[in-house]
């Protein structure tokens, strides 16, 4: 692998489909790519700000979850996309030449705008467009995502397609998804049928990184099920999204397949079950939540990183667009 990018929204309430979707699998990949950069999309959290978060906290709290988890800022760059400046300048150039039907097809910004589509912001809808400039302005080869992010990554490499054709030469890689494991969705606690999210009205929805173990065991205890006692395969949980869920997290956490978590509790009902859950997740939540504690009581130290990644990445990006520059005729 050539050059991994990918981000996370701070957005608030970084939860453990963040983690498992995307961020532990790039704790890996960060030792097999030639270069890694893990940006803080602050760009992509004003689209949905609301007037009660406080975006600069949230900032932090991503970098501390990035450094937590184990992205090492000796090997990966870590910044905040605000601080490269050519993101928006490189989404500007996209804007003028991704067709609208193809933002037309995005189901993200018909999920997230809902029914008042007319109130929703230009840049929701523009969104994708800057995604694609995050990933493109670093010629990026590889781009570890959770499942949600599919269809925003098809659309990145139609956009490198398309400024390729129009300005007749390979400027931009055509970057390649990596949706894998046993957790690139991981669903809503509450919901089996909508994704955990940050921006859930309920906090019982989803696990964030910073719970305590009290909160972790509380939230399990409370996520729903159904009455039926587990089956011996995974496959005889059809129909039963809020149980194949839990059973995918154990699995994804014991490191075990979906099919030998079935067979351990076979016949039982969800109280043992959801009781080792709990314990295994705060394993993996409560060390890392401490050590984001950490981080946070150190702003200084999180600026110097931050501000070290961003010299790196506008290193690159300002190279790269002395070319798309010349590439387009801007002088
Ligand atoms: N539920 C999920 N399961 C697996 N992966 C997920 N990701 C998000 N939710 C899940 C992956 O996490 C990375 C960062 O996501 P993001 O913050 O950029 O935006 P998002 O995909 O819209 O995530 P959220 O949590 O739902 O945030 P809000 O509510 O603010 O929009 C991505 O790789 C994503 O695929």
């Amino acid at each position: 692998m050539q050059r991994i990018l990918s981000g996370v929204r701070p957005t608030g309430g970084i939860h453990l489909g963040n983690y498992l979707g995307a961020i532990r699998n790039w704790v890996t990949m960060q030792h097999q790519a030639k270069e890694s950069l893990f940006c803080i999309v602050d760009m992509h959290a004003l689209t949905t700000l609301d007037a009660s978060e406080n975006l600069a906290e949230n900032t932090y709290t991503i970098a501390a979850a990035y450094l937590s988890a184990g992205i090492d800022p000796d090997r990966s760059s870590i910044f905040a996309q605000s601080h490269v400046p050519a993101h928006t300048e490189l989404s500007w150039i996209f804007s003028c030449i991704t067709p609208l039907g193809w933002l037309n097809r995005m189901t993200q910004f018909k999920e997230k705008a809902g029914k008042h589509k007319d109130l929703a912001c230009l840049g929701l809808y523009a969104y994708p467009v800057l995604m694609a400039a995050d990933i493109l302005l670093y010629k990026a080869t590889h781009v570890p995502v959770g499942e949600d992010q599919k269809q925003h990554l098809e659309l990145a490499r139609d956009i490198a397609g398309a400024f390729n054709r129009r300005f007749g030469e390979d400027l931009f890689p055509i970057p390649e998804p990596m949706i894998f494991g046993t957790a690139t969705r991981v669903m809503s606690l509450r919901d089996g049928t909508s994704k955990m999210s940050k921006s859930d009205i309920s906090e019982y929805s989803r696990i964030e990184l910073l719970d305590t173990a009290d909160t972790v065991a509380q939230k399990i205890r409370k996520a729903k099920t159904d009455m039926e006692p587990l089956p011996d395969t995974f496959s005889g949980l059809e129909h039963r999204p809020e149980a194949q869920n839990l059973v995918n997290i154990y699995a994804t956490l014991a490191n075990m397949s979906p099919d030998a978590v079935c067979q351990e509790f076979a016949g039982e009902n969800f109280s043992p079950f959801k009781h080792k859950l709990a314990e295994l997740m705060a394993e993996t939540i409560v060390p890392m939540g401490e050590k984001m504690r950490q981080y946070l009581s150190d702003k200084a130290e999180l600026d110097r990183i931050m501000k070290k990644g961003a010299h790196r990445a506008n290193e690159l990006a300002t190279a790269h667009m002395i070319d798309v520059r010349r590439a387009i005729g801007i002088i």
